[in-house]
């Protein structure tokens, strides 16, 4: 395969709060892991992230806090960017929709889109009511109100002005159930206000061609979008009653102290983070067109489930509604639709002897990053969190079972089989490979059963199945370990050195080739069995995973410990 061009994306979080172990299985983890690998293959990827600053979240979060919201969104946006160094999650740029560095070039490439939107005429402005706080003064916008969802199938509390929660599905506020403020907890009433909708209508033909040609698509992401079409998309309103966002960028009296709602311009933060990650490598910011107008590079949005209905929907139709040319995925120079959108559902969690239970913030339910950081090494979390990853449903974290499989996969099978032949290759051989005199088809067995991995681990990721992919894996390590029990070096080296070194060079072959096809998914244990084995960074490659480390290749020093034993009680974050 000759080098592809990928732009992935990781949604953008809320700057208004820290990230805890459902974010990370839900969007950033296997975006991660696919970034790894395709850069392993020796693609060309770009990886963007950055915090979702603007509108009501953190306005709202500001307000609870006592402090400015600019003040608010820098800290969370630190905050989170230590939470994904600390766990290895690299993206090229973590930007910010609001954060002095980008805010400027955000703004404008917000504000252009809009007004090309403006000008090919998929804009109605009109009229409408809207909830008002009569109390605190102002329209209620999105999750400034909540109430009960108005769809008969729903009926959950929770629903915000914009989005139900239980349902996924967008929200008409003036339809909410028993509405209240969040600002004063009164009943805010309908008053009327000018705002600009999208005319999602009209383009829900192209869209629902453009989505039917998306087969590969998980089917929970694919489904509910050709759903939501089936049922009909209302217009969208794309303007807010705000001050803390992007201006409205329109020379009309009706458009002063609006801003654009949150969800038109956060997924524009992808673009205007990738034209400022062109700047800060010294290229003309133009030059994030060559990434997102180009029918070669493929674009994939890896999001958590409930951002479904705005990747696979709206955003589609924003980018199709700038175009020029009758195509559904747009021609070359202009915005191209996303290649994929990755949605994971959403991580519950289960403390010892309760029920599986919500992930949640107000109930301490969650565990935070920053917080698992300063106890534990990121690689176990990771390993964990794509093994229960919650790819075509719900799954729940468990305390017990994350400090079992720590236990019995990551230390008794992984860390046991790089760790079991060392000994005889420092004492033995000198840490060189040694010459393999008496092959037999058992090692060429368990050589190609490992080889053989190289290709459906790849099938896998390329089909976005990160839990298959490390399954596969591991039960590479389990052959492994199989093979290395019957051959028993630790005796034939004392009866038959060439059945010893023989068994001792096909060790270093499979973990070299397993070494490899880890390191996207545990990049720290990797990198430490890569030093290991004497094997330059640039030769640790997906497409050079099968090479053979021929004999008297030197290899590294012995591992550092690549798992700690963990016990249940040093979490103390138990509740
Ligand atoms: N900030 C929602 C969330 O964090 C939203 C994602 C924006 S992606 C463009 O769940
Ligand atoms: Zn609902």
């Amino acid at each position: 395969m000759s080098c592809r061009r990928f732009l992935v994306t990781g949604a953008l979080p809320y700057s208004n709060g820290r990230l805890h172990i459902g974010h990370i299985a839900g969007a950033y983890l296997p975006a991660d892991i696919y970034v790894r690998y395709l850069r392993s293959r020796g693609d060309d990827v770009r990886f963007i992230c950055g915090s979702d600053d603007n509108g009501v979240a953190a306005l709202k979060s500001a307000k609870e806090e006592g402090r400015p919201v600019e003040e608010l969104t820098a800290h969370y946006n630190a905050s989170q960017r230590r939470a994904f160094e600390g766990l290895g999650i690299l993206f090229d740029i973590y930007g910010g929709t609001h954060q002095p560095e980008y805010a400027k070039l955000h703004e404008k490439l917000s504000q252009d889109f809009f007004l090309k939107i403006h000008a090919k005429g998929f804009f109605t402005k009109k009229s409408t009511r809207q909830l008002y706080d009569v109390q605190a003064n102002m329209f209620l916008p999105d999750r400034f109100v909540t109430g009960i969802c108005h769809y008969p199938d729903c009926g959950k509390p929770n629903a915000y002005g914009d989005q139900c929660e239980s349902c996924g599905r967008n929200i008409d506020p003036l339809l909410l159930k028993e509405p209240k403020s969040v600002l004063t907890g009164t009943k805010p009433e309908p008053r009327e206000t000018v705002h600009w909708y999208l005319r999602l209508d009209q383009l829900a033909p192209k869209l629902e061609s453009w989505l039917r040609t998306k087969r590969d698509w998980r089917p929970s992401v694919l489904n509910f979008a050709l759903a939501q079409i089936a049922g009909g998309l209302p217009e969208r309103s794309m303007t807010r009653d705000l001050t803390w966002g992007v201006p409205v960028p329109l020379d009309d009296p009706d458009a002063k102290g609006k801003t654009l709602y949150v969800w038109f311009d956060a997924p524009i933060g992808y673009v205007s983070f990738t034209a400022a990650l062109c700047a800060q490598r010294g290229e003309p910011a133009e030059q994030y067109r060559a990434w997102w107008c180009d029918p070669d590079c493929k674009i994939i949005h890896f999001i958590g489930e409930d951002n479904t209905i705005f990747h696979a929907l709206t955003w589609p139709a924003m980018l199709l509604a700038t175009h020029d040319s009758a195509s559904i995925q747009g021609e070359k120079g202009e915005y191209q639709l996303p290649w994929n959108v990755v949605a994971n559902s959403f991580l519950n969690i289960q403390f010892p002897g309760k029920e599986e239970e919500k992930i949640s913030k107000s109930r301490g339910t969650a565990i935070w990053i920053e917080e698992y950081l300063k106890l534990f090494d990121p690689d176990p979390l990771r390993y964990y969190l794509t093994a229960i990853a919650p790819e075509g449903q719900r799954t729940a974290w468990d305390f017990d079972a994350f400090v079992e499989r720590n236990n019995s996969e990551l230390i008794a099978t992984l860390g046991n089989f790089v760790n079991r032949w060392q000994k005889i290759v420092t004492d033995d051989y000198g840490r060189k490979v040694p010459q393999p005199t008496k092959t037999a088809d058992a090692d060429r067995a368990v050589i190609a059963e490992v080889r053989g991995l190289v290709q459906s681990v790849a099938d896998d990721l390329e089909a976005f199945r990160f839990k298959s992919a490390l399954g596969r894996i591991m039960d590479g390590f389990r052959a492994c370990n199989r093979f290395i029990d019957a051959a028993a070096p630790w005796k034939s080296r004392k009866t038959d050195a060439e059945q010893c070194a023989t068994t001792i060079y096909t060790c270093i072959q499979c973990t070299r080739t397993l070494g490899v096809l880890l390191t996207p998914f545990l990049p720290f244990a990797g990198d430490k069995i890569r030093a290991s084995l004497g094997v330059e960074p640039d030769a640790w490659t997906w497409n050079q995973a099968a090479d053979e480390l021929p004999a008297g290749h030197a290899l590294g020093p012995v591992p550092e410990i690549l798992f700690k034993r963990l016990e249940l009680k040093d979490f103390a974050v138990q509740n």
